[in-house]
């Protein structure tokens, strides 16, 4: 597009000469809200057209009883949860699923399950739902927990578009959140994601009781991966009933814009995308998310397993501020 300045390889993600650290981005943070704003919304002029957003859909294909202590989480066999479990879905019901999420407009389709990491035998049933969402004519996305090097290369065979794995937080506050898998096991996964060739997406949870400094560092982990990823879910903790995590502070919605803003800034090149906890902000936060250069959404009635902004409401939210869905194939300047 013609008012999109041409971005070379170089300057892709990370301007020339900074490597992001913590306190580097704590700098960001503490610019008055105004100027981080101006700021973030040129770097997104710069990289993208700012009035399109990208649109995935997620779908549940193995629900509750997971072994993992994550605190966030309602899937977690360790916390009473009003959850319902069931088993992996077949390939069949995923289809049709993805069929729906493309009618609606959808251009990606991430599975999500409910394990540490997925057994060979289940990694077979996924890549043949995978492949057949991919013939769909849809981005392919799937989100199943820790996995090997053999395993990513696997679902790559399959034709799996992205890899979803947060880090969640910064590496100081992780251990209060997860116990059962460390921050390094989370970094081998996305080095395996990466190394197998599909595109990251990477990002973490705002909102659990962390500092600003955490923040601030979950940012500088994410931005000085080995490469930066593509897609950055930031997501608002969804509080759950009987999750450890229920009942913490609410945080400043502002301070949820200026977590955006510097993700933006920090990862110019990369899909920032405004997450979990959309169901419980108004309108015009979610305009000030897309202005601080959030520009992907999770779309669609439901998360995983609970809800979200209907598609309904997005669509109307969308016509009222000019904002394009990107289904006509656009993708990052690159
Ligand atoms: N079990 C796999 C794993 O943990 O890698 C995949 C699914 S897991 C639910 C995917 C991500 O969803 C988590 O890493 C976390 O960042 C996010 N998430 C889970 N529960 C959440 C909640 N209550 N609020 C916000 N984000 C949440
Ligand atoms: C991500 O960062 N957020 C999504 C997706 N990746 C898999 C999940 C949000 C889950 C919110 C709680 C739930 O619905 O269970
Ligand atoms: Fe299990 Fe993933 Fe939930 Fe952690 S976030 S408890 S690994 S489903």
């Amino acid at each position: 597009m013609a008012h999109i300045s041409p971005v070379t390889d170089e300057d892709k993600h990370t301007p020339a000469g900074c490597e992001w650290t913590a306190e580097k981005v704590m700098e960001l943070f503490e610019l008055p809200f105004g100027d981080l704003l101006f700021q973030a919304q040129s770097t997104h002029r710069r990289f993208f057209d700012p009035n399109r957003v990208q649109l995935s859909t997620l779908l549940n294909i193995k629900t509750g009883a997971c072994p993992e202590d994550c605190a966030y989480c309602p899937q977690s066999a360790r916390y009473r949860t009003e959850l319902e479990t069931e088993t992996l879905m077949p390939a069949g019901e995923i289809v049709e699923a993805a069929k729906i999420a493309r009618e609606n407009g959808a251009t990606r389709f991430c599975m999500g399950a409910a394990w540490r990491n997925p057994k060979d035998r289940d990694l077979m049933e996924v890549s043949e739902a995978v492949a057949r969402v991919k013939a769909l004519g849809l981005e392919t996305c799937a989100t199943l927990g820790m996995l090997t090097a053999e395993q990513a290369g696997t679902l790559a065979g399959a034709g799996l578009d992205y890899y979803n794995h947060n880090l969640d937080t910064s590496e100081e506050f992780y251990g209060e959140i997860v116990t059962t898998r460390t921050y390094q096991d989370r970094l081998d996964t996305l080095d395996h994601v990466r190394d197998a060739g599909i595109n990251v997406c990477c990002g973490g949870i705002v909102g659990m009781g962390e500092s600003r400094l955490d923040r601030a560092g979950l940012i500088a982990s994410l931005a000085g991966l080995p490469k930066p990823p593509e897609s950055v879910p930031i997501n608002m903790l969804v509080q759950v009933p009987g999750t450890p995590l229920y009942g913490r502070p609410e945080i400043d919605p502002f301070e949820f814009v200026r977590t955006i803003a510097v993700a933006r800034i920090a990862m110019p090149g990369s899909y920032v995308r405004l997450s979990a906890g959309r169901e419980n902000m108004n309108d015009e936060l979610q305009a000030l998310c897309f202005l601080a250069g959030a520009n992907s959404v999770f779309y669609g009635d439901k998360l995983l397993t609970t809800g979200n902004a209907t598609v309904d409401h997005d669509r109307e939210l969308f016509a009222r501020l000019g904002i394009a869905a990107d289904g006509d194939g656009q993708t990052a300047a690159d």
